[in-house]
């Protein structure tokens, strides 16, 4: 393809000399890298706001049926380099920097990372924004402007500091405000009553908010199509602050302007406590609501009529958090637009579709009735609604089971009384799915099988995906430069084209060369880690990778036991030919999550005394890389060789590092869990090390009444590890403590089964380093991992929801 002018080097060069001097405000010559980087995000900037605008006006005059994806989180990264691809371009800024005495990458690390999300889902939605648009799907995200992302980690001490993350403060190139464009969010008061046979109840609220609309572009690959990813700010409605202003009250001014505008503050952290629990509750239903309100407004625009709007809508909600969406919905029908209720809840079902990310009981939202009373009286009553006809429904099915029909309830009358939002997303929705095929199953076989007995067709799965563009092109440029040489560039938007790969594992030049891409990027891991925690580690040694939220059902803790015992069984034979390796974990734990940062500090514990034994003569090292996110994610991935996806069987909903690992040549070392079990079907048995108890077996050892202190009494090696941790060799400053951690593991039941699983890991762990010995052998299993990754393209998952889920035609 012959570059387009603007592309050009020169041209683009010109552009950003342009923009330096009219937008950025400075003399080229006197540009700081940061300076630079604006600009060419300026350059980037203006050619998407041109495909915006006519991908815009097709879809308009098309009429086209569109998704919707209702998402709280969007973990989108950095933009420019995936901008820069997008709109083929990067050939120009790279001569650009150049003239500027800098290279692109570094230009890059100038940009904040927008990280408007937590983990897994947050993520999961930005590579979903990248497959809608690359494979042309009328689609649009909805989100909150959180002016505070995902806390920034520090380690200090060993211990995890949070740090506040104003990513915005200073702007970004990537937001379109679009200053005419809110809707009124109301809250509290109470509902009146309907006056006539035909007429709604009146809800007569107490405050109200302005969603203010600022749209972020999302460039699709090998198209001129963009996404919008609209995210709502919450702002005071301008009469009240006017009120408060001319009465000359300006504190009373400033604390009303508070009481809303903090509705899209702050990202919360997802963790365990109830705290600040009624603000996320507004979180959800403003942006929820503003969304449905511009989604309805289009669609008016278009059509005239709401009568057809479930031929032409579409509205997924990623996971319960926008669920309340339902009732929204059927209020704005029913209330504002005077629909008949039956007709209203027709078009909800057709309308909605849910996606649910975990089995953790501990994460299923709910929410006390008083509270919605409170903060949102007229969906509860509409809630109560729904929730008796449909009981009423459900009860013809199995007279006279109240079983049944309480299990099913969308209120927990247990105790105290609460809105269950997993049932009311179920319940209004047409499609519900897990998100691989181990979590879809056991959806059905759990918290949804009342539901499944009832509409056995409405749950389905859609296995997850990730963006081939930046997960390896973009991270990692050595080896999608080799995968060009040898099967073209079209993997990137049709990653089957990976299985080429397969012939070329036996091929000792084509391995080579594989091994010489692997250490370059081990190398620039090697530097981070320097950079970033002081740690020297060897290149040549094994990196075992395990990056991931710190949580107690992801077993970080069972990888620290294994790295104990190798530490022991170093010393204990300090002359034998041990396998170097480096362990590098990195991840957040919850603020409030106690175990969770415990073993952060475990990990560092571990790892100052590990890495300064002599005696192991540099062969084991432990390294924590602090801020894991996507874009220390992206340095991380091309370095791995082992993937640590070690959950607990039956706890993963999926995994998506996983993929991300092994597109980048890792092996997986991992349980029967989430995704593992499809990346194992699409590598092979051979490629990949499985270890541990499989779901049912979890399932029967619970049952069975499980004893870990008889695991441990049993297992010697186990038990010197344990002895270890709770006599303070990692702790010797203050010997007790980590004795409730291990506590909580010989007596508090050992939830998680880490004892149980330990030998077994123990043993898979041997295997790796056997096969590590011979690098061309290990090669060759890489190799198969990239070759079989083909089916993890998000691109495949979004395709599958737009024709079992959504019914849309993609346009490319
Ligand atoms: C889990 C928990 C566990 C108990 C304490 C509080 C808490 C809060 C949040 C979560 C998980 C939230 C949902 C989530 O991020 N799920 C992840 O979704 C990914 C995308 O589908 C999937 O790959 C991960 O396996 C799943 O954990």
């Amino acid at each position: 393809m012959t570059a387009k002018p603007s592309s050009s080097p020169a041209t683009v060069g010109s552009l950003v000399d342009h923009h330096l001097l009219s937008t950025v405000g400075v003399a080229p010559a006197a540009a700081s890298h940061a300076d630079v980087m604006h600009a060419v995000a300026q350059v980037a900037r203006e050619s998407l706001s041109r495909r915006w605008v006519e991908g815009d006006a097709h879809d308009r005059k098309q009429r086209a049926r569109r998704v919707y994806y209702l998402s709280m989180e969007f973990l989108i990264g950095r933009t420019l380099g995936n901008a820069l691809a997008a709109l083929d371009l990067e050939a120009g800024a790279a001569a650009a920097a150049q003239q500027h005495a800098t290279r692109l990458e570094d230009l890059a690390t100038e940009e904040k990372d927008a990280a408007l999300g937590n983990g897994g889902l947050g993520r999961l939605a930005a590579c979903f924004l990248d497959s809608m648009a690359t494979v042309g799907l009328p689609s649009m995200g909805y989100g909150i402007r959180y002016e505070f992302g995902m806390f920034a980690q520090s380690i200090q001490g060993g211990r995890q500091i949070e740090h506040p993350d104003p990513w915005v403060e200073d702007g970004t190139p990537w937001e379109f405000p679009r200053s005419a464009l809110s809707y009124p969010v109301r809250f509290g008061g109470w509902v009146e009553q309907a006056e006539g046979p035909d007429a709604p109840p009146a809800w007569r609220h107490a405050g109200e908010v302005a969603a203010k609309a600022y749209d972020m572009v999302v460039p699709g690959h090998g198209t001129e199509r963009v996404s919008t990813l609209r995210l709502w700010k919450a702002m005071a409605p301008s009469q009240i602050d006017l009120h408060a202003f001319n009465s000359g009250d300006y504190a009373r001014a400033a604390e009303y302007k508070n009481e809303f505008e903090n509705i899209s503050w702050v990202l919360y952290p997802n963790d365990s406590t109830p705290a600040g629990r009624e603000l996320r509750l507004r979180q959800e239903y403003f942006f929820t609501s503003a969304s449905i309100q511009d989604i309805l407004a289009r669609h008016l625009d278009e059509h005239g009529t709401l009568a057809n709007l479930a031929d032409r809508v579409a509205i997924h909600l990623n996971d319960t958090h926008p669920a309340i969406g339902v009732a929204e919905l059927m209020r704005l029908l029913v209330d504002e637009h005077r629909m008949a209720w039956g007709a209203a809840w027709a078009l909800t079902g057709r309308v909605f579709s849910y996606t649910n990310h975990t089995l953790m009981p501990e994460a299923l939202e709910t929410w006390p009735v008083a509270l919605m009373q409170q903060v949102l009286p007229r969906h509860l009553q509409i809630i109560f609604r729904i929730n008796h006809d449909f009981l009423a429904d459900a009860a013809r099915r199995k007279p006279g089971d109240d079983g049944f029909l309480r299990r099913l309830s969308l209120i927990d009358e247990s105790g105290e009384r609460r809105v269950r939002m997993a049932h009311l997303a179920v319940v209004g929705s047409h499609k519900v799915n897990g998100v691989s095929a181990l979590h879809s199953d056991l959806l059905v076989q759990t918290i949804f099988a009342d539901f499944a007995l009832l509409w056995p067709d409405r749950f389905t799965n859609m296995t997850n995906g990730v963006t081939p563009r930046r997960w390896l092109a973009q991270a990692n440029p050595g080896l999608a430069a080799l995968l060009d040489q040898r099967i073209g560039r079209g993997w990137r938007l049709r990653l089957d084209e990976l299985a080429r790969l397969r012939p070329l594992a036996t091929d000792a030049a084509f391995r080579t060369e594989f091994l010489a891409v692997k250490r370059a990027n081990k190398a620039r891991l090697a530097a981070h880690i320097r950079t970033s925690t002081g740690i020297e580690v060897d290149p040549d040694s094994l990196f075992d990778v395990q990056v991931k939220r710190i949580h107690e059902y992801k077993r970080q803790l069972l990888n620290v036991l294994h790295v104990i015992s190798r530490y022991q069984a170093m010393l204990a034979a300090p002359d034998a030919d041990w396998v170097p390796r480096t362990v590098v974990f990195a991840g957040k734990a919850a603020s409030s999550y106690a175990m969770a940062k415990n073993i952060i500090r475990l990990i560092h514990d571990v790892g100052s005394v590990v890495n300064h034994d002599a005696r192991l003569r540099g062969r084991l090292k432990v390294a924590f890389i602090p801020n894991y996110g996507v874009s220390v994610a992206e340095v991380i991935m091309p370095g791995a060789d082992l993937s640590e996806q070690i959950s607990t069987a039956g706890t993963e909903a999926s995994g998506t590092g996983n993929m991300k690992l092994a597109m980048n040549g890792a092996l997986t070392i991992g349980t029967d869990d989430g995704a593992n079990i499809e990346i194992r079907q699409q590598v092979g048995d051979d490629n990949i090390f499985i270890f541990g108890l499989k779901t049912p077996e979890v399932a029967a050892l619970k049952n069975g009444g499980y004893q870990p202190l008889r695991v441990c009494e049993q297992n010697p090696v186990l038990k010197a590890v344990l002895d270890a941790i709770a006599g303070g060799v990692f702790s010797a400053e203050e010997p007790a403590r980590y004795r409730g951690l291990v506590d909580s593991l010989l007596w508090g039941g050992d939830h998680y089964l880490l004892l149980a699983d330990f030998d077994s890991y123990v043993q898979a762990q041997a295997r790796v380093d056997a096969l590590y010995r011979d690098r061309h052998a290990w090669a060759a299993k890489a190799i198969a991992n990239v070759a079989g990754m083909g089916l993890f393209s998000s691109d495949r998952t979004i395709l599958e929801y737009a024709r079992e889920v959504w019914n849309i035609d993609p346009q490319r």
